[in-house]
């Protein structure tokens, strides 16, 4: 539900400032999502100096409405929604691709709609791979689990964790905006020329592909994957409650082990002694069959502690993951305010149970809800280690505990209060970048903030909702399932 002021925005759309329209059975109107704000607004600005009339809200009175990078099942998808709203009898604009409009643009009139520039009888796009095209957010594009670039992919996320490892976020984030880009193409690149026109692919990147494709290995990601300092920091960062910052300070006083780490036992944190200690097993995936076996411990010790409460898989098992290295668990109660205190009383019964080897309370720390960082939320947690039984014959445990059927695995329990709900489930799904780009997109296409709690404007006027389909909605994002959100 928008609230009030927006509301009054959308309802009454205003011709963008023109001194007098030149083609008065013209009126223009430039479609989002795909267009992005600020291109909208230098289209519209474009035009308006050359004397057609825009609007900016759609319509009855629109006659032409543009799109850009949209399919014909979208537009079409696009053009049912907006009649359906429209009084009956209006007559159906043209809903045309942007090369309608930029061809206008450059005759300085329109020009005669032709069937190739209609989008809702777009004819069958020619068989042609390149240059390829791609919306610039990973919230705007569907990204399966299994896609077709695997080794290309892996390749610059490997760069990307190294650039991560050296504090370079900048660089971080760019080979991961390539990588994700390679996720979501319908085929396998197996020439250059296909990243053509692929937003993201600077010279860098496309020279790690180039190098793959002519090589099949690209010397700069062998060499990380082979230094010591690569190497050493994946270990350490892979141990539950090591950062990268810890790991760099280790790395630099010498540190290479885990042996080493243990001889310094004592300036471990707790979490940090409990990942050490349970190494072997947390280093191992979690399998799914695992998920379900913690899904239903859990959600017993949520129906004891509180009747009605409800537990949700959320992280890359909620996305299809087959395996992970956590499982991540919302909680919440239909009443508002009902899952105060709850998680104490859940961890107290599995405690009981046998099941906890390790768990550290987090107390809700809900202040300025708009400033919760993209990492960290402030919502009440436990971070878990969990015994875990395993089925008689399971390959689990080292030398050290050979009579014990059982393995340790991490788990996050997530206490969110219902009203911000949704957004945690869309906060704790991911994928991390999936996130990061959902985010960015809120803040620089449509001027809000997001985050697990809420979704913000400027002057902190909160949106309801009632589930992920609303958040996508607010932010006119095409609603993407979480199996779509592996970017
Ligand atoms: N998340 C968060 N705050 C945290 C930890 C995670 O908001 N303190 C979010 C970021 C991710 C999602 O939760 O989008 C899941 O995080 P994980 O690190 O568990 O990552 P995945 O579940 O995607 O992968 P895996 O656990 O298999 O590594
Ligand atoms: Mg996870």
């Amino acid at each position: 539900m928008l609230p009030k002021r927006r509301r009054a925005r959308v309802a009454s759309p205003s011709a963008a400032p023109s001194s007098s329209a030149r083609f008065p059975g013209v009126t223009i109107y430039l479609a989002e999502p795909h267009m992005g704000r600020s291109r909208q607004a230098f289209l519209t600005r474009l035009a308006v100096s050359k004397g057609f009339r825009v609007l900016n809200a759609y319509s009855p009175e629109v006659t032409h409405v543009v799109m850009e990078g949209t399919s014909a099942e979208e537009a079409v998808c696009w053009q049912e929604r907006k009649m359906s709203v429209l009084p009956p009898g209006c007559t159906r604009p043209a809903v045309l691709d942007i090369s309608w409009f930029t061809e206008s643009m450059a005759a300085g009139q329109p020009v005669p709609v032709e069937c190739r520039h209609r989008l809702e009888v777009a004819v069958p796009k020619k068989k042609m791979p390149s240059p390829a095209w791609m919306l610039p957010y990973a919230c705007q594009r569907p990204t399966p689990l299994v896609h077709h670039n695997a080794s290309l992919s892996e390749a610059l996320e490997t760069l990307a964790e190294a650039a991560g490892f050296d504090g370079s976020e900048g660089r971080q984030i760019a080979f991961y905006r390539a990588a994700s880009v390679l996720k979501a193409l319908p085929s396998p690149v197996t020439a250059l020329s296909q990243l053509q026109g692929l937003p993201h692919f600077g010279e860098h990147s496309c020279r790690v592909v180039q190098e793959l494709l002519e090589h099949g290995v690209c010397d700069e990601v062998e060499r990380v994957r082979l230094s010591e300092r690569y190497q050493t920091m994946k270990l350490f960062t892979q141990i539950f409650g090591v950062g990268v910052r810890t790991a760099d300070q280790w790395y630099r006083k010498g540190l290479r082990t885990l042996a080493d780490l243990r001889e310094e036992s004592q300036r471990l944190t707790q979490q940090q002694k409990a990942g050490l200690q349970h190494h072997q097993d947390l280093s191992a995936p979690i399998l799914r069959s695992d998920v379900e076996a913690l899904q239903q411990e859990v959600e017993a010790a949520v129906r004891q502690a509180l009747p009605g409460a409800t537990v949700t898989l959320a992280g890359g098992f909620r996305r299809g993951k087959l395996q992970g290295h956590d499982v991540d668990f919302l909680i919440t109660h239909p009443q508002e305010g009902q899952e105060a205190g709850l998680l104490p009383r859940v961890m107290c019964y599995l405690k009981k149970q046998g099941l906890v080897l390790y768990h550290q309370h987090q107390h809700s720390q809900q202040g300025d809800l708009t400033q919760q960082s993209h990492t960290m939320d402030a919502f009440e947690r436990s971070f878990c280690i969990f015994r875990l039984p395993q089925p008689p014959g399971a390959a689990v445990g080292g030398a050290q505990k050979p009579c014990y059927a059982w393995k340790a695995v991490r788990v996050d329990l997530v206490v969110a209060p219902i009203s911000q709900f949704p957004f945690a489930l869309l906060g704790w799904t991911g994928s991390k970048h999936f996130e990061r780009e959902l985010r960015r997109f809120s803040r620089k296409e449509r001027g809000l903030c997001l985050n697990s709690h809420g979704l913000f404007d400027p002057e902190q006027t909160v949106f309801h909702v009632a589930s992920e389909e609303d958040i996508f909605r607010l932010l006119d994002l095409e609603y993407l399932p979480p199996e779509l959100r592996n970017a």
